[in-house]
């Protein structure tokens, strides 16, 4: 059995990951591909108890930096073991809305905690599972801001209350990240229309399984 692969969308607050991931997810399974979706925090009994402690539990607004990070940590550890490896070793694709760069640019970049205390955090939470490709939709914080503030016109989750000029911290980090992991992580111009940003991540597609899905 042909491992599945294991694709992330990252990106700061409205770049439209979820708009994607729906149409990306629809593209594979029309061509026969088995897959899922995770988000994060979240996608198990577990991990959405911790959403909800992280982004709308009153008791939330007492966390540290330092239990924020361990309880982002905590998600991803149960989700990968329960659900994300499991996926992956029968076979199926796993197309996921977040996972380990969103640690290591919230909760190092944004809120400034020690680069190797989130690596390390990071290397324990996932263990050996990494993903085959991450597609990093970028976007000025301010565009991304008054997407999710149009999308929903509710009122802000824990997260989407910073200021602005950490959403801009964030986004950096995600660019110099990727500067650091060209092979890993494409970047996506994310303020382009949704059928233009669409085109561009099919493109990447293309580019790095189309030889394998004719083999298939
Ligand atoms: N977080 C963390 O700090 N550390 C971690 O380790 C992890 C997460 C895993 C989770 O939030 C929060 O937790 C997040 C990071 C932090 N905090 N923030 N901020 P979430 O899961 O509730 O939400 P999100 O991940 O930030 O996503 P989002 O804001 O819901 O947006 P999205 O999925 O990227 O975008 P969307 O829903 O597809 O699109 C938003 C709107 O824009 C919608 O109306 C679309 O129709 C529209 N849209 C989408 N694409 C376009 C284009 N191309 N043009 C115009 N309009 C568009």
């Amino acid at each position: 059995m042909q491992r599945g692969k294991f694709i992330t969308f990252e990106g700061s607050e409205g770049c439209g990951k979820s708009t994607q991931i729906k149409r990306f997810v629809k593209m594979l399974t029309d061509r026969g591909i088995e897959t899922i979706q995770t988000r994060e925090p979240g996608g198990t009994s577990v991990g959405e108890r911790i959403r909800d402690l992280l982004q709308h539990d009153d008791a939330g607004s007492q966390l540290t930096n330092e239990s924020e990070l361990l309880l982002f940590a905590a998600s991803r550890a149960q989700l990968v073991r329960e659900v994300i490896a499991p996926a992956l070793n029968r076979g199926t694709w796993v197309i996921a809305d977040r996972f380990l760069d969103s640690t290591t640019v919230y909760q190092g970049g944004g809120r400034g905690l020690s680069v190797e205390a989130v690596e390390q955090m990071n290397a324990f939470a996932v263990g050996e599972t990494m993903p085959d490709l991450t597609l990093l939709l970028d976007l000025d914080a301010a565009t991304g801001h008054a997407r999710a503030v149009a999308a929903t016109g509710a009122k802000p989750d824990r997260m989407e209350s910073q200021p602005i000029a950490f959403f801009e911290k964030v986004r950096q980090g995600y660019l110099d990240l990727a500067g650091r992991e060209p092979a890993r992580i494409s970047v996506i111009d994310a303020s382009e229309s949704i059928e233009g940003v669409s085109s561009q991540i099919n493109g990447i597609f293309e580019t790095r399984f189309g030889a394998l899905e004719g083999s298939r």
